[in-house]
């Protein structure tokens, strides 16, 4: 068999790519390691910056979105109970939208069979070769049978532990990483949002976050220990703990309820360069990793979509490579200062025991600062609505 691309990884920045490349009739074919069930089971991000949003508009799936979408024009921060509203619109002039990864990825994949794309679920040993070649192909096995596909050029859109990073020589790859102390323990309810826009807590007890995904679909964050366990918090010891930690105003009229899933991330900063290497290259969670505070991860995934997808269609329109050519360094560009907005969110927000109450007041300030600065709101704005691409 023989494919233009072959893309590691049905996610949504893999899912995403096939679906722009096939609509510039370009052959792809997609190799996901587990079922779709499986895939559309996680749930992840929830903020989409207003560029994910104008790329999903661009590949045809933002029709549910559209429909069921919240648009944040704004979202709290909070210090000690209490808290304080950035106007994304009046500092920077856009918005986010708040739309389920979960919800993309369904959208994606419906889109995909719509078009009669080509994913393989439950792709088994996905082995990249020859990418340090003009001829590099795949093989896997499915049902116990191995296949290979000779392509172009491979995409590990595989996510973190996923095998295309690894396909990078030691001695031609950097890794930059940071783990966090701590994680986030989240979990879903089918309760009324506390707040109509999201809010990111900073309390010494540790950080909160309420989110949601629709009017009655809450999901909500609290900063534990790494050696924690989700299965040790009952649903009463969450919402006691989230009410200590938000604003009085949130804490008093919190709708609490049964939790329909619960769950810990850890927290890491990660980087590889480069992300490509001969006809391999490296998109989102593959390549880079971000702490949720800044909701970076999905739309960085989309963002580094935006250049490979660029690259290719002009390499397979006229023929020119310099979008190829220039991808791992214009992608890395945008994902180091996404890396950077991330680590400072996180560094803001959690308790960091380690830094005692000198840096609590130092967090304190900064906070009061946020609150009292245009510039400094102007500046959070304009990262978390997203930098251009
Ligand atoms: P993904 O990891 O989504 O997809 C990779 C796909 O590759 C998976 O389906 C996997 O099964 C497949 N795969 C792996 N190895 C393979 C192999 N060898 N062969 C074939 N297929 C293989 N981001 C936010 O912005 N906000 C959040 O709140 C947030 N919460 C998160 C919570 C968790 C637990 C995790 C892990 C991530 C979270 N993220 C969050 C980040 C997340 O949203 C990612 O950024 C996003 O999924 C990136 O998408 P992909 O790059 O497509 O990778
Ligand atoms: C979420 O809704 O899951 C979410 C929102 C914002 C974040 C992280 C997670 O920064």
């Amino acid at each position: 068999m023989r494919r233009q691309v072959v893309i590691i990884g049905g996610g949504p920045s893999g899912l995403l790519l096939s679906q722009l490349l096939h609509r510039d009739g370009i052959e792809t074919i997609v190799l996901e390691r587990r079922s779709r069930d499986y895939v559309l089971g996680r749930i992840r991000a929830g903020v989409l910056e207003w560029g994910s949003v104008e790329m999903l508009r661009t590949a045809g799936v933002d029709g549910r979105m559209n429909d069921q979408g919240l648009v944040h024009g704004g979202t709290y921060l909070a210090a000690r109970n209490r808290g304080f509203r950035i106007d994304f619109e009046a500092r920077v002039g856009r918005k986010v939208m708040v739309y389920g990864q979960t919800e993309v990825t369904a959208d994606l994949y419906a889109a995909r069979d719509a078009m009669g794309g080509e994913i393989i679920h439950e792709a088994e040993g996905v082995a990249p070769h020859g990418l340090d070649t003009a001829a590099p192909w795949v093989s896997y096995v499915k049902d116990g049978t191995e296949h290979r596909i000779d392509c172009d050029y491979v995409v590990g859109c595989d996510g973190f532990h996923g095998v295309s990073r690894g396909c990078i020589p030691e001695s031609v790859r950097t890794e930059y990483e940071r783990i966090y102390p701590f994680g986030w323990l989240g979990i879903l309810s089918e309760v009324p949002p506390v707040s109509h826009e999201l809010i990111y807590a900073n309390h010494p007890r540790g950080f909160a976050l309420c989110s949601m995904r629709n009017p009655q679909l809450s999901r909500h964050y609290i900063q534990v220990g790494l050696d924690e366990k989700a299965e040790a918090w009952s649903d009463d010891a969450f919402w006691d703990e989230l009410r200590r930690r938000i604003p009085q105003d949130a804490a008093d009229t919190l709708v609490t309820g049964p939790s329909i899933e619960k769950s810990i991330a850890p927290l890491r900063s990660f980087v590889c360069e480069p992300i490509r290497w001969g006809r391999l290259f490296l998109v989102g969670d593959a390549a880079h990793i971000v702490p949720p505070t800044g909701a970076k991860g999905l739309n960085l995934a989309i963002s580094d979509v935006h250049y490979l997808w660029q690259g290719l269609r002009a390499r397979y329109g006229d023929g020119e490579e310099e979008g190829l050519a220039r991808y791992s360094e214009r992608a890395l560009a945008r994902v180091w200062k996404s890396v950077r907005f991330s680590w400072s969110m996180t560094t803001l927000l959690h308790h960091f025991p380690e830094q005692g109450a000198f840096g609590q007041r130092i967090q304190d300030a900064d906070l009061a600062y946020l609150e009292q600065s245009e510039a400094a709101q102007t500046a959070l704005a304009e990262n978390y609505v997203g930098l251009p691409f």
